[in-house]
């Protein structure tokens, strides 16, 4: 298998500043385990390792690979690989990790399609659907929305919601399936193009690996048991992975995440939030935030019953929350930096000390 099989283009080499460089092997990571990594250089699949230059020079978590990564890497033997170097990157999605600390969790990289999956009973949920989106649209990644276990709703029910998403958000693909009766998985093979990324999002037990192993053909990655219903808080899948499908589309699965915050995400949510971007442009004012100025055409659309109430309040959370997030994390990256400092003042004081 070729590098552009699995989706190497000029776009990686001409933006890498070190591509003159030999013998450096672009490869790209299909797994990762804590500090361990899986690449693939299109014919074999090995562990790698970051270099010590390459921790050296990371300055925040964004820095690091993560699955879908292109990097360079020198291969020292037949089973380990050393990561030199990270390519720059066509899109990454990130989320703010859960619980209270603030920084960045890398999901995946150089991803072209992200299918965000929702299942059609309980886990039915148009606010959270635009949360992902936000996040979604922030990574430069296009999304699609695949609404799961179709077999648990009457076709009536199911327009109804398809319906809802459509009025809200009429640009987005939206597509439903079944991995119990096999409805829409035609649909779905056909969306995906060989030598593109794809990755699947959602919650816990929506189905997600249970879609790979559909389009797979075969059992391959673990599910959780229906008899196991209420396992709660624990996620079947645990690690990301890439896996090439035999169309030529690669998948990235992933853990079902119940939190998805921003940090930031201005562009993120305007995306997502088109209507009301498009409405800002005929407010009053510039810097209009749309809460209780004179002149607000989002208001306007809401008193008129335009916009939905719910999303106009949802966009509000998204971007009250995603700002929060952004000013905390300079916060601590500032006081960081300035421990930094102090540090490498303190380690002269003492080098000069010693040397006395
Ligand atoms: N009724 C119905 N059940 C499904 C369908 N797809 C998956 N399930 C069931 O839903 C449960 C969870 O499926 P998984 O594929 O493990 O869900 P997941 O999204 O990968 O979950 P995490 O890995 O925890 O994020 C299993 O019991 C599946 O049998 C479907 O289309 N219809
Ligand atoms: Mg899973
Ligand atoms: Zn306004």
């Amino acid at each position: 298998m070729l590098l552009e099989q699995l989706g190497f283009d000029d776009f990686f080499e001409s933006n890498s500043e070190h591509r003159d460089e030999q013998p450096f092997v672009p490869a790209r990571i299909i797994a990762v385990n804590k500090d361990q990594f899986v690449i693939s250089n299109g014919e074999k699949e090995m562990k790698a390792e970051l270099s010590g230059r390459f921790r050296f020079n990371v300055e925040n978590s964004l820095d690091f690979p993560t699955v879908g990564d292109w990097v360079n890497t020198q291969i020292f033997n037949e089973d380990l690989a050393i990561i030199q170097e990270l390519f720059p990157r066509k899109s990454l999605l990130k989320r703010k990790v859960a619980g209270k600390r603030i920084d960045y969790q890398l999901i995946g990289a150089n991803i072209d399609t992200a299918f965000v999956v929702q299942s059609l009973d309980e886990n039915y949920n148009p606010r959270r659907l635009e949360r992902y989106i936000v996040a979604v649209n922030e990574g430069k990644i296009t999304p699609v929305v695949l609404f799961s276990k179709s077999d648990l709703l009457t076709d009536l029910q199911i327009e109804e919601r398809m319906e809802e998403i459509r009025i809200l958000m009429p640009d987005l693909k939206t597509f439903q399936f079944s991995n119990l009766s096999g409805d829409g998985l035609k649909e779905i093979r056909e969306l995906m193009i060989s030598g593109r990324t794809y990755c699947l999002l959602g919650s816990s037990g929506v189905g997600k690996t249970s879609l790979i192993n559909c389009l797979v053909g075969e059992d391959k990655f673990e599910i959780r048991e229906v008899r196991d219903k209420d396992h709660k808080g624990k996620h079947t899948t645990t690690r990301r992975q890439l896996i090439m499908l035999s169309s030529g589309a690669m998948l990235i699965d992933t853990p079902g995440m119940r939190e998805f915050a921003s940090i930031g995400g201005q562009d993120g949510i305007s995306g997502t939030f088109g209507e009301i971007s498009e409405l800002a442009l005929e407010c009053r004012f510039k810097d209009c935030t749309h809460i209780m100025e004179k002149g607000c055409a989002v208001l306007a659309a809401l008193e008129e019953g335009t916009l939905s109430q719910e999303r106009y309040e949802n966009y509000l959370k998204i971007r009250r929350e995603a700002a929060r997030n952004e000013m905390s994390y300079y916060e601590k990256r500032r006081k960081d930096k300035e421990f930094g400092k102090i540090c490498k003042s303190v380690m002269k004081t003492k080098d000069k000390g010693s040397k006395r």
